[in-house]
């Protein structure tokens, strides 16, 4: 296709970029982490991430891209480490986790870029941890790996998988990433029974002290919400939408 045909060169021919999101904390919406999202211009216009990137996931070629993704996003990151001890959260697809020798680049990464694994989260789509009991064990062993070095893991969309919450206790995970279909739109909507479910997740992340990061937060009233129901992470356009270096640098002098 002209999408797989057009990746393979995309990365020599300099049309890949990293955008970034902040990820603040509530209810101060001080800047805690920042998240690395891949941007694709070719010649003809940007291509949305949702039609590249399972693309990239099917040719194989998200194994270089992320790599590629990872460098960039480690050296735009280790200022922002240094200045306010921001941390990075990058996202990777089963396909790279899967690689032989993933923790390795990850770690050779960190040393070349000068980032503290304790500044890393990588951020895995739930869906990598249903339905695969055979083929996980391996990737759960490679994340379990990666945590040893102080590396922390995201579930990414968490809520959309129907993974059980008892499960969650099983998993080498140390954030969950709330969805943002799970974040009511508005608040002051009594029917909106989204509620049950994000209070359940906050619940559980208390007790087992994992921390959530609320998406796709849109307005103050979700963000005064989620900050009632005890979540102390968020994310959403009312407080930065993704952009480039330059636009996060600025979001840095507004909130911290
Ligand atoms: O930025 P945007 O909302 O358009 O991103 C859409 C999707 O693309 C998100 O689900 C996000 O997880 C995914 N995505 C963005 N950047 C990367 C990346 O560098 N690697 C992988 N594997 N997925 C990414
Ligand atoms: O799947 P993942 O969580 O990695 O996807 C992140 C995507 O969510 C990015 O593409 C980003 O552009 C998008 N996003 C971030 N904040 C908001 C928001 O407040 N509202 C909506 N609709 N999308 C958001
Ligand atoms: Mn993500
Ligand atoms: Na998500």
């Amino acid at each position: 296709t002209r999408i797989s045909a057009g990746l393979r060169h995309a990365i020599d021919r300099g049309e890949l970029a990293v955008h970034y999101q902040p990820v603040v904390e509530l209810p101060s919406a001080r800047i805690v982490a920042v998240e690395a999202l891949l941007r694709w211009t070719p010649a003809g216009g940007p291509v949305p991430p949702l039609d590249f990137i399972p693309v990239a996931e099917e040719t194989g070629m998200i194994v270089p891209i992320g790599a590629w993704v990872l460098d960039q996003a480690c050296r735009d990151a280790k200022a922002w480490h240094d200045r306010h001890g921001a941390s990075l959260t990058v996202n990777v697809s089963v396909r790279q986790l899967a690689e032989p020798g993933f923790a390795e680049q990850v770690l050779r990464t960190l040393a070349r870029t000068g980032l503290p694994a304790s500044a890393l989260v990588l951020e895995i789509t739930e869906s990598v941890f249903v339905g695969v009991a055979d083929d996980a064990a391996p990737l759960l062993a490679a994340l379990d790996g990666l945590r040893e070095h102080g590396i922390r893991v995201a579930i990414d969309d968490f809520g959309t998988g129907y993974s059980s919450l008892s499960y969650l206790t099983q998993l080498p995970v140390d954030i969950l990433k709330i969805d943002r279909s799970f974040v009511p739109a508005d608040p002051a909507d009594a029917a909106g029974g989204d509620h049950a479910f994000t209070r359940a997740v906050l619940q559980l992340g208390t007790s087992r002290q994992l921390p959530a990061i609320a998406e796709g937060i849109e307005t103050q009233e979700q963000a005064r919400l989620l900050h009632d129901l005890g979540c102390r992470l968020a994310q959403g356009y009312h407080f930065a939408k993704p952009g480039p270096v330059a636009h996060v640098e600025a979001a840095f002098l507004r909130l911290n």
